[in-house]
Protein backbone atom coordinates (compact mmCIF):
# COMPACT_ATOMS: atom_id res chain seq x y z
CA UNK A 1 0.00 0.00 0.00
CA UNK A 2 1.49 3.37 -1.39
CA UNK A 3 1.62 6.11 1.42
CA UNK A 4 -1.01 9.04 1.13
CA UNK A 5 1.76 11.40 -0.62
CA UNK A 6 2.61 9.28 -2.86
CA UNK A 7 1.90 10.40 -6.91
CA UNK A 8 -1.63 9.68 -7.85
CA UNK A 9 -3.05 7.76 -11.24
CA UNK A 10 -5.58 6.28 -12.90
CA UNK A 11 -5.87 2.57 -14.12
CA UNK A 12 -8.35 2.62 -17.01
CA UNK A 13 -8.65 -1.24 -17.07
CA UNK A 14 -7.93 -4.24 -15.32
CA UNK A 15 -3.97 -5.09 -15.21
CA UNK A 16 -2.03 -8.21 -14.35
CA UNK A 17 -1.50 -8.97 -10.80
CA UNK A 18 2.05 -9.14 -11.57
CA UNK A 19 1.89 -5.29 -12.66
CA UNK A 20 -1.29 -4.00 -10.49
CA UNK A 21 0.35 -4.90 -7.24
CA UNK A 22 3.37 -3.01 -7.87
CA UNK A 23 1.52 -0.15 -8.74
CA UNK A 24 -0.29 -0.17 -5.55
CA UNK A 25 2.44 -0.13 -3.69
CA UNK A 26 4.28 2.65 -5.48
CA UNK A 27 1.17 5.31 -6.08
CA UNK A 28 -2.28 6.19 -4.89
CA UNK A 29 -4.47 4.12 -7.90
CA UNK A 30 -7.63 4.78 -8.89
CA UNK A 31 -9.50 1.79 -10.62
CA UNK A 32 -11.22 3.60 -13.29
CA UNK A 33 -13.36 1.18 -14.68
CA UNK A 34 -14.90 0.04 -11.07
CA UNK A 35 -16.63 3.14 -10.64
CA UNK A 36 -19.70 3.52 -10.03
CA UNK A 37 -19.83 7.08 -11.56
CA UNK A 38 -17.16 7.18 -13.48
CA UNK A 39 -16.94 11.14 -14.67
CA UNK A 40 -17.63 11.82 -10.79
CA UNK A 41 -14.78 9.56 -9.58
CA UNK A 42 -12.83 11.89 -12.00
CA UNK A 43 -13.98 15.32 -11.27
CA UNK A 44 -13.07 14.44 -7.32
CA UNK A 45 -9.50 13.24 -8.12
CA UNK A 46 -8.76 15.41 -11.59
CA UNK A 47 -6.56 17.88 -9.63
CA UNK A 48 -4.21 15.26 -7.80
CA UNK A 49 -3.91 12.86 -10.75
CA UNK A 50 -0.43 13.16 -12.63
CA UNK A 51 -0.12 9.44 -14.68
CA UNK A 52 -2.20 7.03 -16.39
CA UNK A 53 -1.98 3.18 -16.75
CA UNK A 54 -3.41 2.05 -19.53
CA UNK A 55 -4.08 -1.66 -19.64
CA UNK A 56 -5.25 -3.93 -23.04
CA UNK A 57 -6.88 -2.10 -26.12
CA UNK A 58 -10.43 -1.24 -25.03
CA UNK A 59 -10.23 1.61 -22.50
CA UNK A 60 -9.75 4.30 -25.17
CA UNK A 61 -7.03 7.21 -23.87
CA UNK A 62 -8.03 10.18 -25.78
CA UNK A 63 -8.74 13.83 -25.57
CA UNK A 64 -11.98 13.52 -23.49
CA UNK A 65 -9.68 11.57 -20.64
CA UNK A 66 -7.05 14.60 -21.11
CA UNK A 67 -9.58 17.08 -20.43
CA UNK A 68 -10.64 15.48 -17.11
CA UNK A 69 -7.07 15.29 -16.06
CA UNK A 70 -5.51 18.57 -16.29
CA UNK A 71 -2.60 17.64 -14.31
CA UNK A 72 -1.64 14.68 -16.11
CA UNK A 73 2.18 14.07 -17.10
CA UNK A 74 2.15 10.67 -18.34
CA UNK A 75 0.30 7.53 -19.76
CA UNK A 76 1.88 4.19 -19.58
CA UNK A 77 0.39 2.00 -21.79
CA UNK A 78 0.66 -2.11 -21.57
CA UNK A 79 1.79 -3.60 -24.98
CA UNK A 80 3.92 -2.65 -28.00
CA UNK A 81 0.67 -1.41 -30.02
CA UNK A 82 -0.77 1.62 -28.71
CA UNK A 83 -3.47 2.37 -31.05
CA UNK A 84 -5.98 2.68 -28.21
CA UNK A 85 -3.76 5.96 -27.45
CA UNK A 86 -4.25 9.08 -29.04
CA UNK A 87 -0.82 9.42 -28.92
CA UNK A 88 -0.54 12.37 -31.24
CA UNK A 89 -3.46 14.41 -28.88
CA UNK A 90 -0.86 13.76 -26.03
CA UNK A 91 2.13 15.14 -28.09
CA UNK A 92 0.37 17.83 -28.60
CA UNK A 93 -0.26 18.41 -25.27
CA UNK A 94 3.32 17.66 -24.00
CA UNK A 95 2.22 14.62 -22.41
CA UNK A 96 4.25 11.47 -22.66
CA UNK A 97 3.18 8.03 -23.99
CA UNK A 98 5.01 5.03 -23.14
CA UNK A 99 4.52 1.49 -24.65
CA UNK A 100 6.21 -2.07 -23.99
CA UNK A 101 8.48 -2.72 -26.95
CA UNK A 102 11.18 -5.58 -27.49
CA UNK A 103 10.34 -7.73 -24.02
CA UNK A 104 7.47 -9.19 -26.18
CA UNK A 105 9.69 -9.12 -29.58
CA UNK A 106 10.13 -13.07 -29.77
CA UNK A 107 7.51 -14.21 -28.15
CA UNK A 108 5.05 -12.63 -31.21
CA UNK A 109 7.66 -13.99 -33.91
CA UNK A 110 7.01 -17.22 -32.35
CA UNK A 111 3.62 -17.25 -32.32
CA UNK A 112 3.37 -15.93 -36.17
CA UNK A 113 5.81 -18.82 -37.34
CA UNK A 114 3.53 -21.08 -34.91
CA UNK A 115 0.44 -19.74 -36.20
CA UNK A 116 1.85 -19.62 -40.11
CA UNK A 117 2.89 -23.95 -39.43
CA UNK A 118 -0.35 -24.47 -37.69
CA UNK A 119 -2.38 -23.17 -41.13
CA UNK A 120 -0.52 -24.68 -43.65
CA UNK A 121 -0.52 -27.90 -42.23
CA UNK A 122 -3.84 -27.11 -40.79
CA UNK A 123 -3.04 -28.77 -36.89
CA UNK A 124 -5.72 -28.06 -34.96
CA UNK A 125 -7.85 -29.96 -38.30
CA UNK A 126 -5.30 -32.30 -37.55
CA UNK A 127 -6.27 -32.47 -34.14
CA UNK A 128 -9.84 -32.59 -33.92
CA UNK A 129 -9.26 -35.77 -36.40
CA UNK A 130 -7.32 -37.92 -34.03
CA UNK A 131 -9.73 -36.57 -31.09
CA UNK A 132 -13.21 -37.35 -33.07
CA UNK A 133 -12.01 -40.93 -33.57
CA UNK A 134 -11.54 -40.76 -37.63
CA UNK A 135 -7.74 -41.62 -37.84
CA UNK A 136 -9.45 -45.40 -36.91
CA UNK A 137 -11.44 -45.36 -40.56
CA UNK A 138 -8.00 -43.83 -42.77
CA UNK A 139 -4.94 -41.31 -42.59
CA UNK A 140 -5.94 -37.58 -42.56
CA UNK A 141 -5.92 -36.00 -45.88
CA UNK A 142 -2.35 -34.41 -47.45
CA UNK A 143 -1.94 -30.89 -46.66
CA UNK A 144 -0.41 -28.00 -48.53
CA UNK A 145 3.18 -27.17 -47.38
CA UNK A 146 5.82 -24.62 -46.70
CA UNK A 147 7.98 -26.10 -48.86
CA UNK A 148 8.38 -23.37 -52.21
CA UNK A 149 6.39 -20.90 -50.07
CA UNK A 150 7.63 -17.50 -50.37
CA UNK A 151 6.93 -14.86 -47.88
CA UNK A 152 5.82 -11.00 -47.93
CA UNK A 153 5.45 -9.25 -44.18
CA UNK A 154 4.09 -6.51 -44.22
CA UNK A 155 5.32 -4.12 -41.61
CA UNK A 156 8.96 -4.99 -40.84
CA UNK A 157 9.38 -3.45 -37.68
CA UNK A 158 10.97 -5.11 -34.80
CA UNK A 159 8.35 -8.05 -34.94
CA UNK A 160 8.23 -8.34 -38.45
CA UNK A 161 12.31 -8.38 -38.56
CA UNK A 162 11.98 -11.17 -35.29
CA UNK A 163 9.49 -13.14 -37.95
CA UNK A 164 12.04 -12.78 -41.21
CA UNK A 165 15.04 -13.94 -39.18
CA UNK A 166 12.99 -17.54 -38.28
CA UNK A 167 11.82 -17.61 -41.56
CA UNK A 168 15.42 -17.73 -43.16
CA UNK A 169 16.24 -20.45 -40.87
CA UNK A 170 13.16 -22.13 -42.48
CA UNK A 171 14.55 -21.76 -45.90
CA UNK A 172 11.50 -19.30 -47.14
CA UNK A 173 12.65 -16.29 -49.56
CA UNK A 174 11.34 -12.98 -47.73
CA UNK A 175 10.20 -9.86 -49.20
CA UNK A 176 8.25 -6.99 -47.21
CA UNK A 177 6.39 -4.05 -47.63
CA UNK A 178 6.16 -0.64 -45.24
CA UNK A 179 6.26 3.08 -46.37
CA UNK A 180 10.18 3.04 -46.25
CA UNK A 181 12.84 0.72 -47.80
CA UNK A 182 14.92 -0.25 -44.58
CA UNK A 183 18.79 -0.08 -44.73
CA UNK A 184 19.88 -2.86 -42.31
CA UNK A 185 18.28 -5.93 -44.33
CA UNK A 186 18.79 -6.86 -47.58
CA UNK A 187 15.00 -8.69 -48.47
CA UNK A 188 13.62 -7.08 -51.33
CA UNK A 189 11.59 -4.11 -50.50
CA UNK A 190 7.93 -3.59 -52.03
CA UNK A 191 7.07 0.18 -51.88
CA UNK A 192 3.54 -1.32 -53.48
CA UNK A 193 1.68 -3.63 -51.05
CA UNK A 194 -0.25 -5.19 -54.00
CA UNK A 195 2.90 -5.95 -56.02
CA UNK A 196 4.29 -7.57 -53.38
CA UNK A 197 1.12 -9.97 -53.17
CA UNK A 198 0.92 -10.60 -56.61
CA UNK A 199 4.59 -12.10 -56.05
CA UNK A 200 4.23 -14.17 -52.82
CA UNK A 201 2.11 -16.96 -52.06
CA UNK A 202 2.04 -16.08 -48.31
CA UNK A 203 1.17 -12.83 -46.43
CA UNK A 204 1.98 -11.88 -42.72
CA UNK A 205 1.19 -8.83 -41.52
CA UNK A 206 2.90 -7.55 -38.33
CA UNK A 207 1.65 -3.74 -39.13
CA UNK A 208 0.47 -1.59 -36.19
CA UNK A 209 -3.27 -0.25 -36.41
CA UNK A 210 -4.37 3.29 -36.63
CA UNK A 211 -5.53 5.13 -39.72
CA UNK A 212 -2.79 4.91 -42.04
CA UNK A 213 -3.00 1.37 -41.85
CA UNK A 214 -6.48 0.78 -41.74
CA UNK A 215 -8.02 -1.97 -44.22
CA UNK A 216 -4.22 -2.48 -46.63
CA UNK A 217 -5.07 -5.55 -46.93
CA UNK A 218 -8.46 -5.55 -48.76
CA UNK A 219 -9.78 -7.00 -51.68
CA UNK A 220 -7.86 -6.55 -54.43
CA UNK A 221 -4.34 -6.90 -52.17
CA UNK A 222 -5.84 -10.79 -51.39
CA UNK A 223 -7.06 -11.07 -55.39
CA UNK A 224 -3.45 -10.68 -56.06
CA UNK A 225 -2.15 -13.08 -53.41
CA UNK A 226 -3.79 -15.50 -55.22
CA UNK A 227 -5.55 -19.44 -55.14
CA UNK A 228 -2.49 -20.66 -53.26
CA UNK A 229 -2.42 -17.55 -51.22
CA UNK A 230 -2.16 -17.74 -47.04
CA UNK A 231 -2.96 -14.80 -44.75
CA UNK A 232 -1.28 -14.71 -41.61
CA UNK A 233 -1.86 -11.47 -39.13
CA UNK A 234 -0.68 -10.91 -35.86
CA UNK A 235 -0.39 -7.16 -36.06
CA UNK A 236 -3.95 -5.91 -35.11
CA UNK A 237 -7.30 -6.54 -37.16
CA UNK A 238 -7.98 -3.10 -38.76
CA UNK A 239 -5.42 -4.00 -41.17
CA UNK A 240 -7.40 -6.15 -43.06
CA UNK A 241 -10.61 -5.60 -44.34
CA UNK A 242 -12.38 -8.53 -42.52
CA UNK A 243 -15.82 -8.52 -44.71
CA UNK A 244 -13.44 -8.89 -47.93
CA UNK A 245 -11.33 -11.49 -46.34
CA UNK A 246 -14.49 -13.75 -45.47
CA UNK A 247 -15.50 -13.32 -49.01
CA UNK A 248 -11.98 -13.91 -50.70
CA UNK A 249 -11.96 -17.55 -47.96
CA UNK A 250 -15.57 -17.84 -48.81
CA UNK A 251 -14.98 -17.79 -52.76
CA UNK A 252 -11.44 -19.80 -52.71
CA UNK A 253 -9.93 -16.44 -53.98
CA UNK A 254 -7.36 -17.47 -51.45
CA UNK A 255 -6.39 -20.58 -49.83
CA UNK A 256 -6.29 -20.30 -46.29
CA UNK A 257 -5.74 -17.35 -43.10
CA UNK A 258 -4.12 -17.96 -39.98
CA UNK A 259 -5.77 -14.96 -37.42
CA UNK A 260 -4.36 -14.00 -33.73
CA UNK A 261 -6.45 -10.48 -34.19
CA UNK A 262 -9.68 -9.10 -35.58
CA UNK A 263 -11.16 -5.97 -36.26
CA UNK A 264 -13.98 -5.79 -33.21
CA UNK A 265 -12.07 -8.35 -30.47
CA UNK A 266 -13.35 -9.82 -28.88
CA UNK A 267 -16.50 -10.46 -31.25
CA UNK A 268 -15.25 -12.62 -34.40
CA UNK A 269 -17.33 -12.92 -37.01
CA UNK A 270 -19.44 -15.98 -37.64
CA UNK A 271 -18.80 -16.45 -41.05
CA UNK A 272 -14.61 -17.18 -40.27
CA UNK A 273 -15.99 -19.39 -37.19
CA UNK A 274 -18.14 -21.65 -39.31
CA UNK A 275 -15.32 -22.16 -41.50
CA UNK A 276 -12.95 -25.36 -41.37
CA UNK A 277 -10.27 -24.20 -43.14
CA UNK A 278 -9.01 -21.56 -41.53
CA UNK A 279 -7.06 -20.82 -38.10
CA UNK A 280 -8.40 -18.64 -35.43
CA UNK A 281 -6.74 -17.44 -32.31
CA UNK A 282 -7.76 -15.17 -29.36
CA UNK A 283 -5.16 -12.20 -29.87
CA UNK A 284 -2.84 -14.22 -27.80
CA UNK A 285 0.81 -13.62 -29.52
CA UNK A 286 2.24 -12.20 -25.86
CA UNK A 287 0.33 -14.24 -23.92
CA UNK A 288 3.43 -16.28 -21.51
CA UNK A 289 4.11 -15.52 -18.01
CA UNK A 290 7.01 -15.06 -19.14
CA UNK A 291 6.30 -12.21 -21.31
CA UNK A 292 3.40 -10.46 -19.85
CA UNK A 293 5.14 -10.50 -16.89
CA UNK A 294 8.01 -8.32 -18.82
CA UNK A 295 5.82 -5.95 -20.20
CA UNK A 296 3.69 -5.53 -17.45
CA UNK A 297 7.30 -4.54 -15.48
CA UNK A 298 7.98 -2.17 -18.07
CA UNK A 299 4.73 -0.71 -17.68
CA UNK A 300 5.29 0.19 -13.76
CA UNK A 301 8.89 0.73 -14.44
CA UNK A 302 7.90 4.01 -16.63
CA UNK A 303 5.93 5.37 -14.60
CA UNK A 304 8.42 4.94 -11.62
CA UNK A 305 11.15 6.27 -13.64
CA UNK A 306 9.09 9.41 -14.65
CA UNK A 307 7.93 10.50 -10.96
CA UNK A 308 11.72 9.71 -10.07
CA UNK A 309 12.41 12.27 -12.31
CA UNK A 310 15.05 10.21 -14.46
CA UNK A 311 12.34 10.29 -17.41
CA UNK A 312 10.51 7.79 -19.46
CA UNK A 313 12.29 4.29 -20.24
CA UNK A 314 10.08 3.85 -23.47
CA UNK A 315 8.53 6.81 -24.77
CA UNK A 316 6.77 6.52 -28.24
CA UNK A 317 7.59 8.74 -30.99
CA UNK A 318 5.11 10.85 -30.90
CA UNK A 319 6.15 12.25 -27.42
CA UNK A 320 8.69 14.16 -27.12
CA UNK A 321 10.80 13.67 -23.55
CA UNK A 322 10.62 16.78 -21.50
CA UNK A 323 12.01 17.20 -18.08
CA UNK A 324 9.03 17.35 -15.09
P1 LIG B 1 7.46 -1.58 -34.92
O1 LIG B 1 8.86 -1.97 -34.63
O2 LIG B 1 7.07 -0.15 -34.74
O3 LIG B 1 7.15 -2.04 -36.42
C1 LIG B 1 6.03 -1.62 -37.13
C2 LIG B 1 6.33 -1.74 -38.62
O4 LIG B 1 5.15 -1.42 -39.33
C3 LIG B 1 7.42 -0.84 -39.10
O5 LIG B 1 8.35 -1.58 -39.84
C4 LIG B 1 6.74 0.18 -40.01
O6 LIG B 1 7.56 0.43 -41.13
C5 LIG B 1 5.47 -0.58 -40.43
N1 LIG B 1 4.39 0.34 -40.72
C6 LIG B 1 3.93 1.35 -39.95
N2 LIG B 1 2.94 2.00 -40.57
C7 LIG B 1 2.78 1.38 -41.77
C8 LIG B 1 1.92 1.60 -42.88
N3 LIG B 1 1.03 2.59 -42.88
N4 LIG B 1 2.02 0.75 -43.94
C9 LIG B 1 2.90 -0.25 -43.95
N5 LIG B 1 3.75 -0.50 -42.93
C10 LIG B 1 3.70 0.31 -41.85
O7 LIG B 1 6.45 -2.42 -34.04
P2 LIG B 1 6.59 -3.92 -33.50
O8 LIG B 1 7.18 -3.90 -32.16
O9 LIG B 1 7.21 -4.75 -34.55
O10 LIG B 1 5.01 -4.27 -33.35
C11 LIG B 1 4.20 -4.27 -34.50
C12 LIG B 1 2.74 -4.41 -34.16
O11 LIG B 1 2.47 -5.75 -33.81
C13 LIG B 1 2.23 -3.62 -32.97
O12 LIG B 1 1.97 -2.27 -33.31
C14 LIG B 1 0.97 -4.36 -32.59
O13 LIG B 1 -0.13 -3.83 -33.30
C15 LIG B 1 1.25 -5.79 -33.07
N6 LIG B 1 1.40 -6.73 -31.96
C16 LIG B 1 0.51 -7.78 -31.84
C17 LIG B 1 0.67 -8.69 -30.81
C18 LIG B 1 -0.26 -9.86 -30.66
O14 LIG B 1 -0.45 -10.31 -29.53
N7 LIG B 1 -0.81 -10.40 -31.73
C19 LIG B 1 1.68 -8.53 -29.88
C20 LIG B 1 2.55 -7.47 -30.03
C21 LIG B 1 2.40 -6.58 -31.08
P3 LIG B 1 7.55 1.87 -41.89
O15 LIG B 1 7.67 2.90 -40.81
O16 LIG B 1 8.70 1.81 -42.83
O17 LIG B 1 6.24 1.92 -42.60
C1 LIG C 1 -1.11 -7.40 -25.92
C2 LIG C 1 -0.41 -6.61 -28.22
O1 LIG C 1 -1.76 -8.61 -25.71
O2 LIG C 1 1.57 -5.57 -27.49
C3 LIG C 1 0.61 -5.54 -28.25
O3 LIG C 1 0.47 -4.63 -29.10
O4 LIG C 1 -1.26 -6.68 -29.05
C4 LIG C 1 -0.34 -7.65 -27.17
O5 LIG C 1 0.97 -7.89 -26.76
C5 LIG C 1 -2.11 -6.33 -25.86
O6 LIG C 1 -1.61 -5.08 -26.13
C6 LIG C 1 -2.72 -6.30 -24.47
O7 LIG C 1 -4.02 -6.01 -24.59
Amino acid sequence: MASSNAPEIVMTGPLMAYAADQLKERFVVHELWKAADRDALLREIADRVRGVAAGGGHNRVDAALFDALPKLEIVSSFGVGYDHVDAAEAGRRGLIVTNTPDVLTDEVADLAIGLLLATVRQLPQVDRYLREGKWLKGAYPLTTSLRKRSVGIVGLGRIGKAVAHRLEAFGLPVAYHGRSRQADVAYRYYPSLIDMAADVDTLISVAPGGASTHHIINAEVLKALGPNGILVNVGRGTVVDEAALIKALQDKTILSAGLDVFEDEPRVPADLIAMDHVVLLPHVGSASVHTREQMGQLLVDNLVSWFEGKGPKTPVPETPVRDR
